[in-house]
């Protein structure tokens, strides 16, 4: 910017020159000889000088300030909504070409320019409105309009101002009063809503903006361009503008949703209008959305909108549209000993501007109690305000938010529900149970919980916590099996002492490494008499015993032992590419290129989203028209080890077949190749021959790339471990993949990671009645909640050595009753069990 005193101010100079630019210009007849000053008249002009410039600076920068900024004029967009009452709605309202539409938008504009033109700062900055779309409603029509304004920057709080208070004291005129332009003009506003543009919309140069209108009394499908097959583009603002049959709500249900993580900036974002107003924004979405989600207008009309950024770009969405009749009933007189309560639509997300009101009574004697199982109420001011938006008001008690299960008893016949939208952002609602029950008995042959709960009396002291409060895991009397916890609950004894807090108050942690004296304590903190370590026994179980011996023992050969290459049994537990060379041969510490993350220079952080190079041995298979269906590990440069179920034809897919598969060695994300990523076609696939698809044994495939891939630090091999190395229960292990985040969820996006514990064979085989065999092997928590699913299968489960830290391969995921079910953990294929048919093949 230039100065504002440059060109037209006085310039100074100084008479001992130096800078060129700051010379005293040589006044006028500076031929003649100047008459030399004295050093006081020097210094009184030099200060008449000084102010004289000073105040020209600062009446530069004044006008400069009011004048020329002034001009840098900016552009404001506002959307809006007005409900004109009495006019009928006609099919050519929805043609922006047609005389009719033509029409009622000039009524409209007019309109407008009269409201704004009543405010001084409205009229000053206005300058044009222009209708988007008309849409019928009960006794009228709606029209969406978008007003532009030019005003200097500093003057747009002001505009802010104008347009808030047109909505509010005016706003409430509007509402009831008729606003009369001409009397042949006459247009009966009831309703204005109007708001600034999502900035998002507006402010970058989009390379494409485009607007669909659809019908959805048909029902149909929504793709974002492109979706599946390739990635949506960048920059861009696309609008679908859904509109439904009068007295009819669009639905639209989204299936798959993959999209940018940071929705600053790629989102789509959908609106109870026709135009993008932010006081009827029903919801935004980015990332990757694990459930199927469906919305529900509360009108016949919907806007969806969805704008990308110009990096980073991914496969976008499917959705499908229809309508359904508007006349929704909710609430209602129940006077049953019980019944259920949800928000309506449950478990889509509830429609705006809805209200539900339920009034319950039970008998004489009876108390109510209302078990809330699902809650999730958009409310953006929970916790400031407090429940003004969406809300349950349970007799005199607001809940909004989202929350766990939870119960609220009245100690009355009655009780009243209420259910409460407001105009925007919705959510999936509640589902909740009410009972009522007798004071003196409030469940019968069941357990009451502290919180008037009531679950099955086995549920009482089996170590999972049942009531919502955690009640019925007070105060227990153990069984044999079981560790009395500190706060008095019960757990599986053998999960004392085994690294998890179980408990929860780490009393099963407490004072498990008080061995005796002659006494070694193992990792897991048992205790063995000292003379047990290093003689080739297993005797801590975990491995500890046998881990810290300062070379392997020399024994006969067995299931426990390791052999070297020269076909000599050491009974060290797991010593291959531990660092040390056990074996005389020093055959344990060859083939150790493997099971570290070479080059990984970040750490790795806490959440669920892998770093990238954090497993630069998964891998994703793609088939060709389906993008990732399984993972994979890699084993070396030319070799993947996945499941045989992955490669097993059904009735739609030769899965079998080698050319439909594309192997994606070094990727992150999916749809987003980097730099590192390395595609492969496959030149065979090797299904073990025993692979029995009822019982899932042998679920172990080899796939050898069509050409090697060159090592990087995203693509390197995970180490194999020898038929002997013990994998121990207890013993952390990690899961990746891009599979569903939940059972009949979504794909992820972005490679996951879990980390879960290897389960005991024979607990897992109680658990799982039967099906584990020793070939397989278990993880997971009995808890549940964390788990592979579907998607991960092929996958790789890693597991870092104590000694050494190289990660080895314990697992392939193979199968699992549901994903992350309690008491169901994961199986996988037992890699050491099946650790010669790999080297037959392979080599390795
Ligand atoms: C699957 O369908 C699948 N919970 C993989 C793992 C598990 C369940 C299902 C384990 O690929």
């Amino acid at each position: 910017m230039s100065s504002p005193s440059s060109g037209t101010g006085p310039r100074f100079s100084n008479e001992q020159g130096g800078d060129a630019a700051v010379r005293f210009l040589p006044a006028s007849g500076s031929g003649k000889k100047r008459r030399r000053p004295s050093k006081k008249t020097l210094w009184k002009g030099l200060a008449l000088l000084g102010g004289a410039g000073a105040l020209a600076l600062i009446t530069g920068l004044l006008v400069w300030h009011f004048h020329l900024r002034e001009d840098q004029k900016v552009q404001k967009t506002y959307v809006g909504v007005m409900g004109i009452s009495d006019q009928q709605f006609v099919e050519a309202y929805e043609e922006p070409s047609s005389e009719e539409y033509k029409h009622l938008a000039g009524l409209v504009n007019s309109q407008l320019k009269v409201m704004y033109s009543k405010d001084s700062v409205l009229s000053k900055y206005f300058q044009e409105s222009t209708v988007k779309a008309f849409s019928e409603e009960e006794d009228g029509i709606v029209a969406y309009y978008q007003s532009e304004f030019s005003l200097p920057e500093p003057r747009l709080s002001s505009l802010d101002q104008a347009m808030e208070s047109l909505e509010e004291p005016e706003g409430q005129q509007v509402r009831q009063g008729r606003l009369l332009l001409r009397p042949t003009n006459t247009l009966n506003v009831h309703r204005m809503v109007t708001g600034a543009l999502d900035p998002r919309m507006t402010k970058p140069k989009f390379i494409k903006r485009e607007s669909t209108s659809l019908h959805v009394e048909k029902k149909g499908e929504l793709r974002s361009p492109g979706f599946p097959e390739s990635l949506y583009n960048p920059s861009t603002f696309l609008q679908w503008k859904l509109r439904a049959q009068p007295h009819h709500r669009v639905r639209l249900e989204f299936h798959s949703l993959a999209m940018e993580e940071d929705c600053q900036k790629d989102f789509i974002k959908l609106y109870d209008s026709l135009v993008p107003i932010e006081h009827l924004v029903l919801a935004e979405k980015c990332g990757n959305v694990h459930k199927p989600m469906v919305f529900l207008s509360s009108e016949n009309v919907m806007l969806l909108t969805m704008v990308t950024s110009k990096e980073n770009n991914f496969r976008g969405f499917r959705a499908t549209y229809s309508q359904i009749p508007l006349n929704t009933t909710c609430g209602g007189q129940l006077t049953g000993l019980s019944g259920d309560i949800n928000s309506p639509f449950f478990p889509a997300f509830y429609p705006p501007k809805t209200t539900c009101v339920w009034n319950i009574q039970v008998p004489k004697g009876h108390f109510i109690k209302l078990q809330f199982n699902d809650f999730s109420l958009a409310d953006p001011a929970e916790g400031k305000a407090g429940c003004t938006k969406d809300y349950v008001e349970v007799n005199d008690q607001r809940l909004c938010g989202k929350k766990g299960s939870s119960v609220i008893t009245v100690e009355s016949t009655k009780m009243t529900v209420r259910f409460q939208s407001d105009d925007s952002n919705v959510d999936s609602g509640f589902a909740a149970q009410y009972e009522a029950f007798v004071p003196a008995n409030p469940c019968p042959g069941r357990f009451h919980c502290d919180n008037h709960q009531c679950v099955n009396l086995t549920l009482q002291c089996d170590g999972w916590e049942d009531c919502t409060d955690r009640s019925d895991e007070n105060n227990c009397t153990c069984q044999e099996s079981q560790f009395l916890c500190g706060n008095g609950r019960c757990k599986p004894s053998f999960w004392r002492c085994d690294g998890v807090d179980d408990c929860e108050d780490g009393s099963d942690e407490e004072h498990c490494g008080q061995c005796s004296a002659g006494q070694f304590r193992c990792h897991n903190d048992r205790c063995i008499p000292d003379n047990q370590t290093c003689d080739g026994t297993n005797d801590c179980s975990d491995g500890s015993d046998e881990a810290q011996c300062k070379e392997g023992v020399e024994a006969k050969c067995s299931a426990q032992t390791y052999r070297c290459s020269s076909g000599v049994c050491i009974s060290k537990v797991n010593p291959e590419c531990d660092g040390e060379a056990d074996c005389q041969d020093a055959s344990d510490e060859a083939n150790c290129e493997c099971g570290t993350r070479p080059f990984q220079s970040s750490a790795v952080v806490g959440g669920e989203i892998s770093q990238v190079g954090e497993w630069p041995w998964q891998v994703s298979l793609h088939v060709r028209g389906m993008g990732h269906v399984c993972g994979a590990s890699v084993l070396n440069d030319g070799w993947l080890l996945t499941a045989a179920h992955c490669v097993q034809d059904d009735d739609n897919t030769r899965f079998s077949r080698v050319d439909l598969w594309e192997a994606m060695l070094g990727l992150h994300i999916q749809g987003h190749d980097s730099e590192w990523t390395v595609r492969r076609h496959l030149k065979r696939i090797i299904p073990h021959p025993s692979f029995d698809p009822k019982t899932y044994a042998n679920d172990l495939a080899l796939m050898e790339l069509q050409k090697p891939v060159a090592l990087n630090q995203n693509i390197w091999p995970i180490c194999l471990p020898s038929p002997a190395h013990q994998f121990h229960a207890g013993e952390s292990a990690w899961i990746t993949g891009w599979g569903t985040t939940r059972e009949g969820g979504f794909k992820a996006a972005i490679l996951q990671k879990a980390e879960v514990r290897v389960v005991n064979q024979t607990v897992c085989n109680t658990l799982m009645e039967g099906q584990i065999t020793d070939g397989m092997l278990c993880a997971g928590f009995l808890k549940g909640g964390v788990d592979a699913c579907q998607g991960d299968s092929g996958g790789p489960l890693s597991i870092t050595a104590a000694a050494g830290g190289r990660v080895f391969q314990a697992g392939v995921v193979s199968w699992g009753d549901g994903c992350a079910r309690k008491n169901r953990p994961g199986v996988y294929v037992r890699v050491t069990h099946h650790r010669a048919w790999i080297k037959e093949h392979t080599g390795l």
